[in-house]
């Protein structure tokens, strides 16, 4: 068996994490040929896709209005991922504001991150406590959120670390396994980077904060603010995670060419790319460019 000792790097370890896939129940898996790209696209607002679709009492779309909204999101997902020669696998639709879905976009972030695992414990803000929600009937829209998304991805990893050193110890010797626990534990004193972009005002701020948990009190990137917010924040769940904001496209070109620049430093040098982009509108000729480019820029 090779020695390990010079191999392992922060980016080998993500190779080792990738491989040891290969032992993780299917469900988990990376299917094959799923390419590594570091990008996230989001696929926000679905509460609005269908008018009159969203139940607000339980907090969920109406059975008809969800399987409108599956329908209508796989043909975005399907425009999107072709024109872009991405994969499906990097898109996922969710709301933030009524946090639907977000354990299946979490999910996505998880497999697409650069060491990903470190998310594996992050708990999503809760669904009950969406404005709305009728607080005598909580065990019931519990329940019966349960019995609707039970189709949906169950979480990945759960105690991925654990589970990762559990499968290395079978293959790997004793100076090995200790020699990557120490690798590992200072590779996740390094809080993952994501850097959020996309048209202003299509719930950037939001889905971090529903998505993560945090309260990330940048004020919303508008027009005049034209530098990237970096933050730092704590997650509940234990460690940190940095987040980038970064201003809009799509305003002007004149500006998006400004921008290009800033937006390829930024990207190379972070862990995940979360796009966000609007479902329920109709038009993402600005955001399949703008994927197009992050594909170039994070190859
Ligand atoms: N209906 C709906 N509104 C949302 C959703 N996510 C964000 N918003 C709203 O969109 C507005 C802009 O959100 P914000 O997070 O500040 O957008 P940002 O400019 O991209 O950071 C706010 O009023 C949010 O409440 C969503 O999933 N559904
Ligand atoms: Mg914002």
């Amino acid at each position: 068996m090779p020695s390990l000792s010079n191999l392992l790097t922060g980016r080998r370890i993500y190779t080792v994490m990738k491989f040891f896939d290969r032992f993780r129940p299917p469900r988990d898996r990376l299917s094959p040929g799923e390419s590594q790209l570091r990008l996230v696209v989001g696929l926000n607002r679905v509460d609005e896709v269908i008018p009159g679709g969203w139940n607000s009492a339980i907090n969920l779309p109406t059975d008809d209005a969800a399987v409108q909204i599956d329908r209508k999101c796989a043909d975005i997902k399907r425009l999107i991922a072709s024109g872009c020669g991405i994969s499906e696998t990097h898109i996922e639709h969710y709301s933030a504001l009524k946090r639907y879905r977000l354990e299946n976009l979490l999910n996505c972030v998880i497999r697409n991150c650069y060491a990903g695992f470190k998310l594996s414990d992050v708990q999503p803000k809760h669904f009950e406590d969406v404005d709305g929600v009728n607080p005598d009937a909580r065990k019931f829209t519990k329940e019966e959120r349960r019995r609707r998304l039970e189709k949906s991805a169950p979480r990945v990893g759960g105690s991925a670390r654990d589970e990762v050193f559990a499968d290395l110890s079978k293959v790997v010797s004793v100076g090995d396994l200790r020699l990557i626990e120490q690798r590992f534990n200072q590779e996740m004193e390094r809080p993952p980077t994501v850097a959020v972009i996309g048209q202003a005002g299509v719930g950037k701020t939001t889905t971090v904060n529903a998505l993560f948990s945090v309260e990330w009190k940048t004020s919303a990137i508008g027009v005049g603010t034209h530098v990237p917010q970096g933050r730092t924040v704590a997650l509940p769940s234990g460690g940190q995670i940095s987040v980038t904001d970064l201003p809009g496209y799509g305003r002007s070109i004149k500006e998006d060419e400004t921008y290009e620049r800033m937006y390829h430093d930024v990207m190379t040098d972070c862990d995940l790319v979360l796009l966000i982009v609007q479902a329920d509108r109709g038009d993402f000729a600005d955001d399949q460019e703008m994927i197009l480019k992050i594909k170039e820029w994070m190859s």
